[in-house]
């Protein structure tokens, strides 16, 4: 199998700087010596033209901030990601913040009708203009995915939904706004938050999560913000919140989806190298790589 790496600098959809260098700080992390290790053909495509950091005005009428500059990065990233996924290689972000899922969901869903999403977040990322209480859009990308947003962010790749409610299953949940909930409600999206995560156990959350997206898609897209993770174990986030996903259970999951073999392409987002711990963030982000691309120890 054949891995596109795919950087893409973007910090302009939240408010925290220094999440643009993720990718350095992944690339540096040891990802394409990790990955040729486990037999890989890894090509680095580089990093995305993204738009210069530093800026953070907000719209007053949408709500949104830097809509123009997200969107540009979005545009040029869907082009990247449908490009690698047609020719069957299998297309690796790495971000920026959580906004870039917007392009890489859009670029994938051109080849992939009835995609499969797993978003392993301690967010929903489910809101909009109307419903956000940042402007930030690293909080809406899934539902931009479904067709819900701002029409600068729904249009990109092609207009309307790239992906269905009954197709989403989100993992990790500990912070959900208002509209958030709502909108979960509403749409009969799968969710299984901390609480489920603490009563089942990891092992029977993936399981479960497994079977329901085999049965419903052809392709499934990973969506991984490392704010899931605990902030004890990733503090190079922007957005921690205690009592998350723990390093273990998050490579158990990671080992179930390498043997289920059902992702076939995946992002790895928000790690802030200006907020870590001696680039640990971005040494987690690389360590489940390994482990979804089969890294095993025996
Ligand atoms: C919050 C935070 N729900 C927002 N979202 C984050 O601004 O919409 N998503 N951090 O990963
Ligand atoms: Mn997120
Ligand atoms: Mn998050
Ligand atoms: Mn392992």
């Amino acid at each position: 199998k054949h891995i596109s790496i795919i950087g893409v600098p973007m910090d302009l959809g939240q408010n925290r700087r220094g999440v643009d260098m993720g990718p350095s700080a992944i690339r540096y992390a040891g990802v394409i010596d990790r990955l040729e290790r486990l037999k890989y053909k890894v090509e680095d495509l580089g990093d995305i033209p993204s738009p210069t950091p530093g800026r953070n005005q907000k719209d007053d009428e949408s709500n949104l901030r830097n809509l123009n500059e997200v969107a540009e990065g979005n545009i040029n990233l869907a082009k990247t990601v449908s490009d690698s996924f047609s020719k069957g290689h299998f297309p690796l972000v790495l971000g920026g913040d959580h906004s870039i899922a917007i392009g890489t969901l859009a670029g994938v869903s051109k080849h992939a009708d009835q995609l499969g999403v797993i978003w392993y977040d301690a967010h929903g990322d489910l809101n909009t203009g109307e419903t956000s209480p940042s402007g930030n859009i690293h909080g809406m990308p899934l539902a931009v995915s479904l067709g819900i947003g701002h029409e600068k962010l729904t249009q990109i790749g092609e207009s309307g939904p790239k992906i269905r409610p009954e197709n989403i299953v989100i993992v990790g949940a500990r912070s959900l706004d208002e509209g958030e909930k709502e909108l979960i409600k509403e749409k009969g999206i799968k969710v299984y938050t901390m609480h489920e995560v603490d009563r089942l156990g990891m092992s029977q959350v993936m399981s479960e999560t497994i079977d329901y997206l085999k049965e419903r898609v052809q392709h499934v897209h990973l969506s991984l913000d490392l704010d899931g993770l605990d902030p004890e174990e990733a503090p190079g986030v922007g957005t921690p919140v205690v009592g998350g996903l723990s390093y273990r259970e998050s490579h158990l999951a990671m080992e179930m989806l390498a043997e289920a073999d059902i992702i076939t392409s995946a992002e790895f987002v928000e790690v802030n190298p200006i907020l870590d711990e001696k680039n640990k963030t971005a040494s987690i982000a690389v360590d489940l790589m390994g482990s979804l691309f089969g890294e095993k120890l025996l």
